[in-house]
């Protein structure tokens, strides 16, 4: 996880620690800085935020001879870094389960994304990890399209021991997932997890569907699942995802395959919504919450 990018920032402190603080020689660090950026995915607005705000910071430091420079670049970094991490803000999902069932209603979730993002995946992780809590939990099968989705979903139920409410392939979606609320709110249940059909950005009947699970179920949270790998272009699916429904956080899966990190970085910046989790790996334990300040002291090595 990180390692070019992590690679990229050590290498800023060593020239910024062998440089004049100032004029041209800073641009010119700060210049290739961000295109090392950029190159490994970070988006080039959250690169301009990041160059831009450490020429600010670093314009008038005057290094005392005895202070290393280096430990100060990382301090300035690792400010700038936070403030882009956590400009969206944050999202627990488990606060928010935790206040529906203080108020007796299960929380409804919608996971949407394109083909293959880990939506499936990510709805049995956080499924386990909710059971390990306490609390129960159903999944409703509203992926009716692709085959083999209903059976992969039952497969993931059976071994994490919950319930899933299907219909047949074919199915209206929205209707498997209202039946999938209906459920829970009779049986008491906390979450009801909902998991949607990958789907293209150009698909229009499928993002019409998409509307339509939405608004049948009034989700309490509608996530975005993204792929770590796919870099950039996650924030041109995310754009167009959340045109058609609005999202309220995002889910980055495939952390740990990803060795350039930018998405991890520019996203939520760029989207304006908050990671909430990352996946980390394939087992059911792999769904960590997305804690700015640890990705950054890992960042900055
Ligand atoms: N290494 C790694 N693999 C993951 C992670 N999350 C999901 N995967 C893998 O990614 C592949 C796709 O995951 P799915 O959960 O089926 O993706 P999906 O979005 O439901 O796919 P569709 O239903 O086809 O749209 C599977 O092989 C998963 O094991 C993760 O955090 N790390
Ligand atoms: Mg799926």
């Amino acid at each position: 996880m990180f390692d070019r990018l992590r690679a990229q920032f050590s290498n800023l402190y060593d020239r910024v620690a062998r440089t004049e603080l100032k004029g041209k020689d800073l641009d010119n660090v700060l210049d290739e800085f961000q295109l090392s950026l950029i190159e490994n995915d970070v988006a080039v607005s959250a690169a301009d935020f990041i160059s831009n705000e450490l020429r600010e910071k670093l314009k008038d430091v005057q290094f005392a001879r005895f202070t290393d420079p280096r430990t100060r670049v990382k301090v300035i970094l690792q400010e700038v870094l936070l403030s882009l991490l956590q400009r969206a803000g944050q999202l627990d999902i488990f606060a928010l389960i935790e206040k529906k069932k203080s108020i007796g209603e299960p929380a409804v979730l919608v996971f949407i994304g394109i083909n293959g993002t880990g939506k499936t995946t990510s709805i049995a992780k956080l499924a386990h990890i909710l059971q390990k809590k306490g609390r129960t939990v159903i999944l409703a099968a509203s992926d009716t399209y692709r085959s083999g989705s209903i059976e992969q979903l039952e497969e993931h139920a059976r071994r994490i021991g919950v319930r899933v409410i299907k219909h047949q392939y074919g199915a209206d979606p929205a209707a498997v997932a209202f039946d999938a609320v209906n459920y829970a709110k009779a049986h008491r249940i906390n979450a009801v997890l909902v998991d949607t059909a990958g789907r293209m950005q150009n698909n229009k009947n499928l993002l019409e569907e998409m509307r339509k699970i939405v608004r049948v179920t009034n989700p309490d949270l509608t996530i975005l699942v993204v792929d770590a790998l796919t870099g950039n272009d996650a924030v041109e699916q995310g754009k167009v995802f959340s045109e058609a429904v609005k999202i309220d956080g995002i889910i980055l899966a495939k952390l740990d395959a990803d060795v350039k990190g930018g998405s991890a970085i520019s996203l939520s910046y760029i989207m304006g919504k908050p990671v909430t989790m990352v996946g980390t790996g394939q087992k059911y334990d792999d769904l960590e919450p997305f804690q700015a300040e640890a990705i950054v002291r890992n960042l900055i090595g």
